[in-house]
C-alpha cells in the first residue's frame, strides 16, 4: 500500500516535471526540510526515458555499497539507473550535491519514518528493483548516497563525473 502510495506520487511529480524543470528540488509533501530550486539545477533535471542513451545498472548491498560507486557520464547525456536492492535492508539512491545530501541525511536520521520520493531518488525494499532517469546538465560532479539512518555514515555514497563535452 505504501509501496503503491509512493509511486503514485512519484508518477505526480514525474508528470509536474514536464511542466516545470525544478521539480527535482521540491518533496512531495510537507517533510520540513526543503531543497532549493538551486541545488536542484546543480545537478541537473529529470530526464526522459525515452531520451535515455545510456542504461547504468546499480546495486545496493548491506555492507553500505553501492556498486558501482562510480560512474562517468557525459555532459547533456539522460541516463536510466536501474537501481537493484541486492540486500535484506532498505536502501536508497538519491543524487545530490554532497551539502544536500548531507541535509537530507540529518533529516532523515531525525524522523526515521519520513517517506520521501522525488525524482532524483529512488528507495527500494529488500530484493526490489527500481529506476531513475536523470539528464546531467553541468560538467562536474553528482554525488549519491543512501540516506537510510547509519548508512550514509557507514560510505553508502558514490559520485557521478559529470564529463564536460563541446558536441551538444
Ligand atoms: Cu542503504
Amino acid at each position: 500500500m505504501r509501496k503503491a502510495f509512493r509511486n503514485t506520487a512519484l508518477a505526480a511529480l514525474l508528470a509536474l516535471a514536464g511542466a516545470a524543470a525544478c521539480a527535482a528540488g521540491d518533496h512531495a509533501g510537507g517533510h520540513g526540510h526543503g531543497h532549493g530550486h538551486d541545488a536542484g539545477e546543480a545537478i541537473g533535471r529529470p530526464g526522459n526515458a525515452a531520451r535515455a542513451t545510456r542504461t547504468v545498472k546499480v546495486d545496493m548491498t548491506d555492507d553500505m555499497r553501492f556498486s558501482p560507486a562510480r560512474i562517468t557520464v557525459r555532459q547533456g547525456e539522460t541516463v536510466r539507473f536501474v537501481v537493484r536492492n541486492a540486500g535484506a535492508l532498505k536502501h536508497e539512491l538519491v543524487l545530490g550535491t554532497e551539502k544536500e545530501l548531507q541535509a537530507h541525511y540529518e533529516a532523515m536520521k531525525k524522523n526515521p519514518e519520513m517517506e520521501h520520493a522525488d525524482p532524483n531518488m529512488v528507495t527500494l525494499d529488500a530484493g526490489r528493483s527500481g529506476e531513475i532517469v536523470w539528464q546531467f546538465t553541468r560538467a562536474g560532479r553528482v554525488d549519491f548516497g543512501c540516506l537510510q539512518p547509519g548508512h550514509y555514515d557507514a560510505g553508502m555514497k558514490g559520485a557521478v563525473t559529470v564529463a564536460k563535452t563541446g558536441a551538444k
